[in-house]
């Protein structure tokens, strides 16, 4: 199993949370403070880097180290949703490379391999060269549990779009078990998909899911931030609640707007950590 697959397992377990915040908003600070806001109830934090206004690319101090820092202080892990999808060569200038020296600072990132394989071999090339600075750095200390000591793998990990939630997207069945496949023979880089249900076929299989279109059904939802399940925002969009995909398998769901544009972001994330775990624990276990 890829080590940062077993680690977001545990802390799945640890934090009783399946909730990725998707920071869809467009400013850098205004980013770190709904990480520190939301951390508690979160294992992913999902960023767009190239929305943002004011990114500092200081290695050190700047805005993906300041987001690392708070991704090891409330044990969650950065999920970089850059969609990779040109030739190898490009896509490895554009992981390691460029304003946001992604691969610095993201655990995970994810790529359409609409150009074909290859681009997982480059990105896997340019993660096995980035120097590890996050290297079994022990981040026990600001954990609930004291005596639990974490060891943050110093592997990148990736996770290919099997599946889109967008109306009249092309990514058919054949695409989705392509997707598969090329997981298959990565599998010590894959940690899993972006997809709408899990997509284990194999007994060796072990890809975790994360599915976005995420929403609470207006029944439990005291803000109008949100979307109401079974409908699509003005441009495709389309929702489902956490409990039904939870119910269905998937791993992890990724909540933007419902969450970012709510009047308490660290509630409203809360209030979907509790639904998605509720569905979590009444799902038959495998
Ligand atoms: P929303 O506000 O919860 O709809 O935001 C969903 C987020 O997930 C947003 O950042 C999208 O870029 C991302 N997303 C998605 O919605 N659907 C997909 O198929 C993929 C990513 Br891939």
């Amino acid at each position: 199993m890829h080590p940062l697959t077993s680690y977001l397992r545990r802390l799945i377990r640890h934090k009783r949370s399946n909730l990725c915040v998707s920071a869809d908003i467009t400013n850098a600070d205004e980013m770190l403070a709904l990480a520190r806001a939301v951390g508690p109830s979160i294992v992913v934090f999902k960023t767009h880097a190239d929305i943002l206004s004011g990114w500092d690319p200081d290695p050190v101090h700047g805005t993906g180290a300041k987001l690392a820092a708070i991704a090891r202080k409330y044990l969650f892990l950065v999920f970089e949703d850059r969609k990779f999808a040109d030739i190898g060569f490009t896509v490895q200038l554009q992981y390691a490379g460029g304003v946001h020296r992604i691969v610095d600072w993201a655990h995970i990132v994810n790529a359409h391999v609409i150009s074909g394989p290859d681009v997982v071999r480059a990105l896997q090339e340019a993660a096995d060269s980035w120097g590890g600075e996050e290297i079994n750095e022990d981040v026990g200390d600001a954990q609930e549990s004291g005596s639990d000591t974490w060891k943050l793998p110093s592997k990148r990990g990736l996770l290919l779009l099997a599946q889109m939630t967008s109306a009249g997207n092309f990514l058919n069945e054949e695409y989705t078990s392509n997707c598969v496949a090329i997981a298959r023979q990565y599998r010590e880089f894959v940690m899993g998909f972006i997809a709408l249900k899990p997509l284990n076929s194999q007994p060796e299989d072990d890809f975790i899911v994360m599915t976005p279109g995420c929403s609470l059904p207006p029944e439990e939802s005291l803000d109008d931030s949100e979307f109401v399940p079974g409908s699509e925002d003005a441009l495709g969009q389309q929702y489902v609640t956490p409990k039904e995909l939870i119910l269905r398998g998937c791993d992890i769901v990724i909540v933007g707007r419902g969450i970012c544009n709510a009047t308490d972001p660290s509630a409203k994330a809360e209030q979907y950590r509790g639904v998605a775990w509720q569905a979590y624990e009444e799902r038959p276990k495998l």
